[in-house]
């Protein structure tokens, strides 16, 4: 019987109201096998299209058991884990772990190591926990993991045990352009992105800046003013929200925050009422842990991690 049903179809899980990503989902641990030293630990994903509504349009979007981000995979270090993917929608999906050492063929890259998951179809994955840290895992087809197929997964250590209190934090963005829309523009070097960015550049504003020569060379390469995968986003996230609290990250406490970054590199804001929030390693990873420390100040002081 499977632990997580989705929530019924055509029920609208607003990107806003979508269930706190702290009430994760806890994988049903059954017995394990008698040479094993750690748990079977079972989910059951369903991937279904949802409407979600994160700038006052509404707009369609993928979703694992009805929220977005999907549900964070929690295990231990020794584990089994054993995954189930059912694909509720019309179209063939793929799950890929990233950052998972597993065997290949769980590796979840459809056409290259694991068969896709066809529309309505189911797909099975088991391999060990054989390492530990914060990870996540995402759509391999076509531009899903746009849309929002994404999620974390955290495996505690065997051997230590943090006494901090922990905080999983996925970054993400969120564009109401269809995926496909982006990427046609994006083929097409057009400005668009950056005319709502406001980051074209001109020949007047290059020369007034002292940058004439910099400019012509980078016409000669057609080097576009803005990198080339750079879009303009409507919403920035954490945890599917564009503010994310911790109320009871209370000042003056330590606390382990997580990220991944389900998204392309940027720049995050962590404001604490605090103090810097040191990271180690540096958040350019796609994963990475935080050791916050929260402490009384007259005024919250943004913080920025890389
Ligand atoms: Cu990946």
């Amino acid at each position: 019987m499977p632990q997580h049903q989705a929530m019924p179809k055509g029920k609208e899980a607003n990107g806003m109201a979508t269930p706190p990503p702290d009430q994760d989902l806890r994988g049903h641990v059954v017995a394990p096998r008698p040479s094993h030293t750690g748990h079977r630990v079972e989910y059951d994903l369903y991937v279904d299209e949802r409407q979600v509504n994160y700038t006052g349009k509404t707009r369609l979007a993928i979703a694992i058991n009805g929220q977005i981000p999907a549900p964070t995979l929690r295990f231990t270090e020794g584990d089994t884990a054993i995954i189930r993917v059912h694909n509720q929608m019309g179209v063939e999906t793929s799950i890929h772990w990233h950052g998972i050492l597993l065997p290949n063929q769980y590796d979840g890259v459809p056409y290259l190591n694991t068969a896709p998951i066809e529309p309505g179809g189911m797909h099975t994955f088991t391999f060990p926990l054989i390492q530990s840290g914060t990870y996540w895992y995402h759509s391999h087809t076509m531009l899903q993991e746009q849309s929002g197929l994404y999620g974390s997964i955290v495996i505690q250590p065997k051997a230590v045990k943090y006494e901090l209190k922990e905080y999983v934090l996925l970054l993400s963005d969120w564009t109401d352009h269809p995926p496909k829309e982006v990427l046609r523009y994006l083929k097409r070097a057009g400005e668009w992105f950056a005319v709502q960015k406001g980051a074209t550049q001109s020949y007047g504003e290059a020369i007034a800046a002292g940058y004439f020569k910099d400019k012509v060379k980078q016409e000669w390469g057609r080097m576009p003013a803005m990198d080339l995968t750079d879009i303009y986003y409507n919403k920035f996230l954490t945890n599917g929200r564009e503010k994310s609290y911790y109320p009871d990250a209370k000042p003056g406490k330590s606390c382990a925050c997580a990220s991944s970054t389900a998204a392309p590199p940027r720049t995050s804001t962590c404001s604490t009422p605090a103090g810097p929030c040191r990271s180690s390693p540096p958040m350019a990873s796609t994963s990475s842990l935080s050791r916050c420390r929260s402490s009384k100040l007259p005024r919250p002081k943004p913080t920025t991690c890389w």
